[in-house]
């Protein structure tokens, strides 16, 4: 099967509209992204939005045709269902499975720690005349350090993170790994663990990476 144009509904600086469209990028697959669907602007957490998706997330994919239209909400399963042929997967199943499993850590755990809790302080401050609030950032900071030493052991272990494919596992974390790359001296806090550093590296001589990973709105 095909996938015809998709329309991925968010904005682009979301970590998760960035991880489909990674997936877009290295499958070949024709998208665009924004509020407006089909030349209508489909209001953030609107009826429209809730029908999509009930906790009003982002992103929705879209996906339209003369019989039907698809509108798929969550993104790990967004990024399974664009893998048609399943080649950003692996072909055992128990890796299979294993890299299934990786994908739930990454959009839950790994996600709430390193983009609700840490990143997005910088990128939407709370703080007076909306200033980041740094006494918030250090408070959460050793328990982001924490989080990005997981990932570094999982990156000297083998999954399919440390494999030379790139697989939705990958398509998930690159963009809140970059994010956090852009953070200030003091905050970007890779610096501590090389294998997350030269992995992050590795993924953006990527084309696809290149493209959607760019530093902006954070
Ligand atoms: N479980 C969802 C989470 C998506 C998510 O948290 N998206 C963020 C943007 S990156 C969002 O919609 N935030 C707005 C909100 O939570 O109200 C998924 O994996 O797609």
């Amino acid at each position: 099967m095909t996938i015809k144009p998709v329309h991925i509904y968010g904005p682009t600086f979301s970590n998760f509209v960035r991880s489909v469209m990674l997936v877009c990028e290295e499958k070949q697959i024709t998208y665009t992204v924004g509020f407006e669907v089909d030349g209508s602007e489909i209001a953030f957490k609107g009826e429209q939005h809730l029908n999509w998706h009930p906790f009003g997330k982002i992103p929705v994919l879209i996906e339209s045709n003369i019989h039907a239209e698809l509108a798929l909400a969550e993104t790990a399963s967004i990024c399974r269902y664009l893998d048609t042929d399943k080649q950003l997967q692996p072909s055992n199943s128990q890796d299979y499975a294993k890299h299934d499993s990786l994908c739930a850590l990454i959009s839950i755990d790994i996600d709430r720690v390193l983009v609700r809790e840490y990143l997005l302080e910088f990128a939407f401050p709370k703080g007076e005349d909306k200033s980041v609030r740094f006494d918030v950032v250090k408070e959460v900071q050793p328990k982001a350090t924490a989080t990005l030493a997981i990932i570094e052991k999982l990156l000297n272990e083998d999954t399919s993170l440390s494999s030379q494919e790139f697989t939705i596992a990958d398509a998930l974390l690159a963009p809140m790994l970059h994010y956090i790359s852009c953070l200030p001296a003091g905050f970007n806090l890779l610096a501590d663990f090389p294998k997350v550093e030269q992995y992050l590296a590795e993924l953006m001589t990527r084309p696809s990476c290149q493209k959607v990973l760019i530093a902006k709105q954070l």
